[in-house]
């Protein structure tokens, strides 16, 4: 049905993706997500959102979601993100993104919400706070995706269940009305996918864990990034071998360094066979600080030039706006609302 859609269609396919502004950006964000961003931008159509919307579907202080919001387009812009290739924008800068939630979810079912994994973990997470906008979160992610028409989505392997939802609302829709939505596809990379707690190297790292030693952050200086890799859980044995099952540590590991050097895993084992942990956790941490601290220093620059910043945003929301309320006005249109006398 979506060739159906693109037939004549002479444009590239689309890539839409997103990252909440939600505190700081660890380095399992940035290898899910931003770091294959980057040379996407030359083959796609891409969009890329500050997805504040979503943020609050959690408790945030209003001030550090403002500060975090450019914060986070600093560090897109840092990494290589280019205004002039790509589309990037916040989200509560194009309304149409409420809008079609509102009607996507009145084809979308509670039990399907209900068995969300995100939605179980953070309700777990925030007992006091289960809200209808947490419960509804994937339906709004749902909406940021088929507003564009996209093709791909590249995100971190947590985020394949949501994808896959959106791609079942799109086919509801298009069996119910007529074909409307480009049924989206995830993509998510060969390495990288899921990196690690460093504490607990079978839980994913996440930027809301508690224990800063688990985490490697975007911001975090030289002394932190290697102290937290001096730290890391590992195991008993004193073999570099890449084996998920068994030494999920070492691992997880590898898989950093690999992303951080471009060696592939099997280059990086070698090049660590019959040397100890100590020496290869040193490596580790070293090929971490070099990746990403050009990024720091243009991230900092960045974020002073908030005029530069709102040029990108204005320009971004103008732009998606046009793509976004084409794909809104068919849909209001199927659905039957009469049409706004302009
Ligand atoms: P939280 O843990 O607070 O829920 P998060 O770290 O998952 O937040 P998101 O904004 O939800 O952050 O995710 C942004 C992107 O980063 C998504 O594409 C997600 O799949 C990816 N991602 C998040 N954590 C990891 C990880 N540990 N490894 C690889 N990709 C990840
Ligand atoms: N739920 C995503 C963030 C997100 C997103 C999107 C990702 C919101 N809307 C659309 C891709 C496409 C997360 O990473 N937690």
């Amino acid at each position: 049905m979506d060739n159906n859609i693109k037939a004549n269609d002479i444009h590239k396919k689309v890539i839409f993706s997103g990252i909440q502004p939600t505190g700081k950006i660890t380095i399992g964000n940035y290898l899910g997500s931003i770091k294959n961003w980057i040379p996407m931008q030359e083959e796609f159509d891409s969009i890329f959102c500050v997805v504040d919307m979503h943020s609050i579907t959690v408790n945030q202080i209003p001030a550090e979601l403002r500060k975090n919001t450019y914060d986070l387009l600093a560090l897109y812009l840092a990494c290589g993100l280019d205004p002039q290739k790509s589309i990037l924008f916040v989200q509560s800068h194009v309304p149409a993104h409420a809008e079609l939630a509102w009607v996507l979810n009145t084809i979308t079912y509670v039990g399907e919400m209900n068995r969300m994994t995100q939605f179980k973990d953070k309700s777990r997470k925030h007992a006091d706070n289960i809200n209808m906008g947490l419960m509804d979160y994937p339906v709004l992610m749902a909406s940021d995706i088929l507003l564009y028409q996209t093709d791909l989505v590249p995100v971190g392997i947590d985020q394949k269940q949501h994808v896959e939802l959106a791609r079942d609302i799109a086919q509801r829709f298009n069996n119910r009305y007529s074909p409307t939505f480009v049924v989206p596809e995830c993509y998510t990379p060969k390495i990288g996918a899921k990196i690690m707690s460093l504490q607990e190297p079978t839980a994913k790292m996440s930027k809301s864990d508690e224990n800063e030693n688990a985490v490697v952050t975007m911001l975090d200086d030289k002394d932190a990034i290697m102290r937290k890799f001096k730290r890391a859980v590992t195991d008993s044995d004193t073999e570099v071998r890449f084996d998920v099952e068994n030494k999920p540590g070492v691992s997880n590991l590898l898989s950093i360094y690999s992303c951080f050097t471009g060696k592939t895993i099997e280059q990086a084992q070698n090049e660590f066979s019959g040397k100890g942990y100590g020496d290869f956790k040193i490596k580790v941490a070293e090929s971490v600080i070099e990746g990403i601290a050009p990024i720091q220093s243009e991230q900092q620059r960045i974020a002073k030039d908030k005029a530069y910043m709102d040029e990108v945003l204005k320009d971004g929301a103008m732009r998606a706006c046009r793509i976004a309320y084409k794909t809104l006005d068919k849909v209001y249109k199927k659905v039957g609302f009469i049409p706004k006398i302009r």
